[in-house]
């Protein structure tokens, strides 16, 4: 019998195709299926065209936690229709208010040695319960939660071993954001992160979702630490031990890569921005004054990081010049807060509470002012994401972020023993938890007759064009290392209740770039059928949102040229028929500019038949070269992308 390590026991016990070679296309069962409701109507739109009766998996669940500012009729519709489609397609359904997914669904729905696919780049926060939980784009969980396996490469398996204890200040965001300092934001890009090692014993199950959440930001396929004794108690916690089963690494297992974190040599970390992995120790940047701290989102939602901020700042006022902002991550965690005086203490040194939800993590409410530092507890701080341009977020743990609003500027939180006197404080896990599930409804029985509520902002998918045998369009945009998904299709409040309107948010399509690209696309797409965009290392790191894949296909885009994708982009892109290209050398990059046009001919029987694709690329100075590009994609996804993407593929299998 082959020693297997956690990740490789997760994929063997629910592969369905292939085989577990690094590099090769899998198919694996999916047990969960976990929809948030920015990406969710189109997944629900989906379900619609797909013809679903209801949902196949274990446990699908409709959460509202992005789209919760409701200025106009826009979002308040958007929940009546996700509800209604819950209702049809016998998905739970969470309600506005109710709280982030990744914790609520670990606190009333994980389970060690399942699978799940999230329609949110973040559900890779389950690993923190021993399960395999991959986010990816929309289609790709309509697909699961109708029973198809989900498709994904295999990915390596890199073992990170964890010895010691972390000092005092120091949590399991530091764990993380050591993890960025080391490999970056490509770093984890065909991976999975495998956790082992003494260091586990010292770290809660919510301390694991911390660590496992931003591996999303490394573009890991996902992170994964066993199902143990931490695990056990986490569960009982909840009221569900009866889920809980162990699932740990077999002795003598092999790990593809090694890494290894002694957590005693750790410090206070902080990313600067405008990136996860631009991390440097607190202390190099300590002193600059700051105009904001958030606490919350999923990258620090446990009950331990809302208490440990409360306990630094009681019985004393945080600065004048600091708006403390407290996005709680569930309701259960709220009562919980109460319960501990957590609330109070945050109360009374003067914090301001929202509605438990994402909020300022996607620019939901909560923007800086203008050339002030905003520190976060968040997972991501890419351009203009929290909603202001230009703005200044640092991403750090919840002791930096308090200590920090205590004294105005960013804090080293160490430094508290020397200016208040203040011992670290003991943070003990209460037995059971206050267990709050008001805002969850469940499945119905029978939703067949149920109608879906679509109001005037909820637009049907679009007709997509398969791919043509040639193109001479533009190049309308070239573009660097690391674009993020926040670059190519905005995020907050203005933009994503739109989410459910294609032709609306398609206007925002690379505006934090360049605000004249929609109308230049809308032009090419007339004259010229449609453009290409080039970009360098790492194409759309960040979310799962299709739309980011979507919107530029609805303007026209026949491809990308990159030298190398994000996981999710990739197959956002294939999904939807806009072809994924890889530039095979650097010097390619650099002889392309924007402005150029660029040929193709052939291109249909060249990627059936796997041929190098040549690309023309002229321009009106006389340009005239010849290059050659590739792709990889596997025979499924290349059927795939021949008719158009996945929605044409299913309305074809379904008859639509
Ligand atoms: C994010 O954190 O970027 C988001 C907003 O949750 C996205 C999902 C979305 O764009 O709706 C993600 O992480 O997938």
């Amino acid at each position: 019998m082959k020693a297997y390590n956690v990740a490789q026991k997760l994929i063997d016990s629910h592969l369905v195709i292939g085989e577990m070679i690094p590099g090769s296309e899998i198919g694996i069962k999916i047990d969960q299926a976990l929809l948030q409701d920015a990406t969710g109507t189109l997944v629900q739109l989906e379900l619609e065209a797909m013809g679903l009766k209801k949902a196949k998996t274990e446990v699908a669940v409709q959460y509202v936690d992005h789209n919760l500012l409701q200025t106009d009729f826009k979002n308040a519709d958007d929940h009546l229709f996700l509800l209604s489609g819950a209702q049809r397609f016998g998905l739970w359904y969470s309600r506005p208010g109710n709280g982030v997914s990744h914790p609520v669904h670990m606190e009333r729905f994980g389970k060690p040695g399942k699978t799940l696919v999230g329609s949110d780049s973040h559900s890779c926060a389950a690993g923190s319960l021993g399960m395999l939980a991959i986010g990816t784009g929309g289609l790709d969980v309509a697909a699961a939660i109708a029973g198809e396996p989900y498709f994904v490469t295999m990915p390596k398996v890199m073992g990170v071993k964890l010895t010691g204890k972390l000092p005092d200040w120091v949590s399991a965001k530091d764990i993380i954001l050591e993890m960025l300092r080391r490999h970056g934001v490509k770093g984890g890009v065909g991976k999975i992160l495998e956790y082992y090692g003494d260091g586990l014993k010292n770290l809660s199950a919510m301390d694991r979702h911390v660590i496992a959440n931003m591996g999303a930001e490394l573009g890991a396929t996902t992170s994964v630490f066993p199902s143990d004794d931490e695990t056990k108690r986490f569960l009982r916690s909840q009221a569900r031990e009866e889920d809980w089963i162990e699932l740990v690494a077999d002795e003598g297992c092999n790990y593809d890569l090694h890494e290894e974190i002694r957590l005693d040599e750790l410090v206070p970390l902080i990313a600067q921005p405008t990136s996860p992995g631009n991390v440097v120790p607190v202390s190099e940047v300590a002193g600059k004054p700051i105009g904001q701290v958030v606490i919350g989102s999923s990258a620090n939602p446990g009950l331990r990081d809302f208490w440990m901020a409360g306990a630094i700042v009681k019985d004393r006022s945080i600065d004048n010049e600091v708006s403390f902002d407290i996005n709680p991550t569930s309701r259960q965690i709220i009562q919980n807060m109460i319960d501990n005086r957590a609330f109070a203490n945050l109360i009374k040194a003067g914090a301001r509470f929202h509605q438990s939800g994402c909020m300022g993590c996607i620019g939901m409410g909560q923007a800086p002012a203008s050339d002030t530092i905003s520190l976060r507890t968040m997972p991501r701080n890419f351009p203009s994401r929290s909603g202001t341009e230009d703005d200044q977020v640092y991403l750090c743990s919840p002791e930096t972020a308090a200590a920090s609003a205590l004294t105005g500027k960013i804090t080293d939180p160490r430094g508290l023993e020397k200016l208040f006197g203040m011992s670290y404080p003991q943070y003990v896990s209460p037995e059971m938890e206050i267990i709050n599930t008001q805002l969850l409804v469940a499945p119905l029985e029978d939703g067949s007759q149920i109608e879906l509520k679509k109001g005037p902002n909820i637009k049907a998918l679009p007709h997509i064009d398969p791919l043509e045998d040639n193109y001479e369009v533009p190049v309308l945009l070239k573009m660097g290392d690391n674009v993020s998904t926040d670059e190519i299709l905005k995020a907050g409040a203005e933009v994503l209740p739109f989410r459910s309107n294609l032709p609306e948010i398609s206007k925002y399509t690379f505006t934090v770039i360049d605000d004249s690209f929609y109308d230049r696309a809308m032009e090419s797409k007339s004259q010229h059928g449609g453009h290409i965009v080039v970009a360098k290392e790492n194409y759309a790191q960040g979310s799962s949102r299709e739309h980011a894949a979507l919107a530029p296909k609805y303007l026209g885009q026949v491809a990308v040229i990159a030298l190398s994708y994000a996981r999710i982009a990739w197959q956002n892109l294939a999904n939807f028929g806009v072809l994924p290209l890889e530039f095979i050398t650097i010097e390619d990059y650099d002889k392309i500019e924007q402005g150029d046009t660029v040929s193709f001919k052939n291109l249909r029987n060249d990627i059936k038949d796997r041929n190098p694709i040549k690309v023309k690329v002229s321009n009106d100075s006389g340009k005239k070269l010849e290059f050659e590009v590739k792709h990889t994609l596997s025979d499924r996804q290349i059927n795939m992308l021949l008719k158009g993407g996945i929605i044409n593929e299913f309305k074809a299998k379904l008859n639509l």
